[in-house]
């Protein structure tokens, strides 16, 4: 990247300044993310100049800040900043902890309360000299500080008089790549696992500097590297040396690796007879694999775990409990302080209960049972990601452990990479959810930032979108998602608008004529997905085994709750999946006020209404509408919003560069096809069930039912394997 970088400031250097005026006339390729460093106009500049930087690199971490700092501000003002010892003019950028800094430490600042990650920065005067601070505990708080500092250059805000205190909020914040050995990304649509394992640990590519700088540009500070449906070879001495080279290069920027263990691996690399849980030679071989590992890699952050979920090795398959299981290894990782991060998507397929109530039913009663060191992984929703679910009812059921979220950032169930869909509206739709556990305000946030029930082990995951597409995420507005869940890991509470402007500005422009119609599009975009392809609360309706297009009419195979037709139940007499009291029942798992609401037609929010009511098709609607014409008309709805981003982006053709408008434009033109292709797909199903006309103004599907069901996409890409 860097090498481009410099070639395109020598290319700049050489061109006419008229054309350094026109965006468009740069071409890029994505690769920089957020971090573009592009140069400022005159007057950002003139406001952001910073001369000098007093800056410690005496170790990794302290030289990942400065050196971010000196490319970062070379970059947005077109000179780097002198490197000085002493404050000898006004203007200097001032960083590093009390110890690693004598500047630093003679301020006296109040860095109590800030944690080993927090940092504050603050203008302050040092021998007469107006000066700007960054300062914090350790040397990862000094690197949030200053890309937080980039941050505030970079989207053009004020450099003067600032006195900002940031500490995360939530402890654990990590990725998870869905990522194979063999290099195949589970329900990844960037190419590529990033991780070339065969050339590991001898080439440490660039890339895996950039994606430590990226991530810990928003706060990341841990990735599990391998997918949860993992092979027992990722624990395997080999593959752990290359482990160990991955976390050398992602150790300066406070991230630490962690792997998903596979729950069998006892019997599959270590010639055991069992993996059962109990078992005192099964625990003894955990004990060892842990302290192999710790050997290698001293800040080995812990173990992800899928067990006993979609056909993977568990704890059950010996009588046993989750917890067990996850105890088992929390025994293991403790003594190193690490920890286990214990997935709670689990339905089992014995079970013929409606799949949203097993997770709950399975894990609220071992609540208080599991050790410290564990926490419980919870997807936002109780199905599986789906464009709109309520939360989890696990949030706030289980108040003695510590609940993880677990967001998709790739976006499985949303158009893949190629839709526009900004995800942190749904992200933070989440996180507001009230579950009234301990009365109303009782949100999911403060449940994930353990503030609820003073928890201080507290995390969130995302399912990572990165490959090696060169933009990363597949498309240049996929690096939107990943950027807002880092933010929002960073601070739960944070707004997906506010993101989004930051983002906007770093990534494109930081005209407000771009921004602000840039934004609204990216704010309304997921709710567009929701209404083209499941609006109303329905939910899982997706082609078989890929999850690409539409497939409302899937039936039959292994087991019922891998089909369509058992989530939406639409029959002559009307459509959704029952879960009142007269139902499943799965509104009872809520607190009462939730499930009270929830459970009532006549109260239930009408985005919910399918997920929990199976309604008749002339029911009357909040608008007036029928159940029937109001589905129609929000499937047209999503299309028409798709149409109106087309529009917007290509009105802004000349205010970006002419490489990353063509793809986005041409990405939006493949959503429209889709969007239309859902829209008009699902129609033509449910029509054969509600046998009513569409409502005025409305088009017919252009093709027969048969023809939607005809299509096959064998090779739609992120399949599981
Ligand atoms: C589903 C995916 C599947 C994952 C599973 C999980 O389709 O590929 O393995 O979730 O989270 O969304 O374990």
């Amino acid at each position: 990247m860097w090498c481009r970088c410099i070639a395109a400031a020598a290319a700049l250097a050489m061109l006419p300044v008229a054309l350094l005026a026109s965006p468009s006339a740069l071409a890029e390729d994505g690769y920089d993310v957020w971090l573009r460093y592009r140069p400022l106009d005159q007057a950002h500049s003139a406001a952001a100049a910073v001369p000098a930087l007093a800056a410690p690199a005496s170790t990794p971490a302290q030289g990942a800040a400065r050196d971010e700092l000196l490319r970062g501000l070379g970059g947005l003002l077109g000179t780097r900043p002198a490197l000085i010892e002493k404050v000898d003019r006004d203007g200097a950028l001032v960083l590093g902890t009390p110890a690693s800094s004598p500047l630093v430490a003679g301020l006296e600042l109040d860095l109590a309360g800030l944690g080993e990650e927090g940092y504050l920065i603050r203008s302050v005067r040092i021998g007469g000299h107006a000066a700007t601070v960054i300062a914090a505990n350790q040397d990862i708080g000094v690197l949030y500080g200053a890309f937080h500092f980039l941050r505030l250059a970079q989207t053009g805000q004020s450099l003067s008089s600032l006195d900002l205190r940031e500490s995360p909020k939530v402890k654990i914040r990590v990725l998870n790549h869905w990522d194979n050995l063999d290099r195949h990304v589970e329900r990844g649509y960037a190419g590529e696992s990033i991780w070339d394992w065969h050339r590991l640990p001898d080439w440490l590519d660039p890339r895996y500097t950039d994606y430590a700088r990226a991530n810990a540009s928003i706060g990341i500070n841990g990735t599990v590297l391998n997918n949860v449906n993992t092979s027992a070879q990722a624990l395997t001495p080999m593959y752990l040396d290359k482990t160990r080279a991955l976390a050398g290069v992602f150790r300066p920027y406070g991230i630490k690796v962690y792997l998903s263990a596979r729950f069998s691996a006892p019997i599959e690399i270590g010639g055991l007879k069992t993996a059962d849980p109990l078992d005192p030679a099964v625990r003894r071989w955990w004990k060892a694999k842990a302290d192999e590992i710790y050997a290698l890699i001293p800040d080995f952050g812990g173990f992800l775990v899928k067990a006993n979920s979609e056909g993977q090795p568990g704890p059950q398959d010996y009588g046993r409990s989750h917890a067990d299981g996850a105890n088992m290894l929390a025994e293991a990782v403790a003594p190193h302080g690490g920890i286990v991060m214990w997935r709670a998507f689990v339905y089992s397929h014995e079970e013929p209960d409606d799949r949203a109530k097993q997770a709950y039913t399975e894990f609220v009663p071992y609540d208080g049972t599991f050790a410290d060191n564990v926490l419980v992984q919870v997807k936002n929703g109780a199905i599986d990601f789906q464009p709109r679910e309520p939360f989890h009812p696990l949030f706030g059921a289980m108040p003695k452990t510590p609940l993880m979220m677990e967001f998709q950032i790739t976006k499985e169930y949303l158009g893949f990479a190629t839709h526009l869909a900004y995800l942190a509206p749904m992200y933070e739709e989440a996180l507001r959810a009230d579950t009234h556990a301990r009365g109303p305000g009782s949100t999911v946030a403060k449940v994930v930032d353990g503030t609820l029930e003073g928890h201080a082990l507290t995390g969130m995951a995302g399912v990572a979108n990165i490959g090696v597409d060169r933009n990363w995420s597949g498309s240049h507005f996929d690096q939107a998602n990943w950027y807002a869940y880092g933010r929002l890991a960073w601070d739960p509470d944070a707004g997906s608008r506010e993101i989004a402007q930051d983002w906007v500005r770093m990534t494109f422009s930081t005209d407000p004529a771009f921004v602000a119609p840039v934004v609204d599009m990216m704010m309304g975009s997921r709710e567009a997905v929701v209404d083209y392809m499941t609006p109303l609360g329905l939910h899982h309706l997706m082609g078989r085994g890929h999850h690409y297009g539409p497939g409302p009419w899937v039936a039959g195979g292994p087991r019922a709750d891998w089909t369509s037709v058992y989530y939406h139940r639409a029959d002559r007499n009307g459509i959704g999946f029952d879960r009142s009291a007269g139902g499943s029942d799965a509104v009872a798992q809520y607190a009462a006020p939730v499930a009270r609401q929830f459970g009532d037609l006549a109260t239930v929010p009408e985005e919910f209404l399918l997920w929990f009511h199976h309604v008749p098709w002339d029911h009357r609607m909040a608008s007036g509408r029928t159940l029937w014409d109001e589905l129609v008309l929000r499937y047209g709805r999503g299309v028409d919003y798709v149409k109106s981003m087309r529009r917007t982006w290509d009105g802004l053709a000349g205010q970006v560069d002419a490489e990353r408008h063509r793809q986005v434009a041409v990405f939006l033109a493949i959503q429209e096809k889709e969007a239309q292709w859902w829209r008009d797909a699902s129609i033509a199903y449910f029509q054969t069930f509600s046998k009513r006309p569409l409502p005025k103004g409305e088009a017919p599907p252009p093709h027969t039912l048969e023809y939607y069901e005809s299509l096959q996409f064998p090779f739609a890409p992120g399949d599981g394997k």
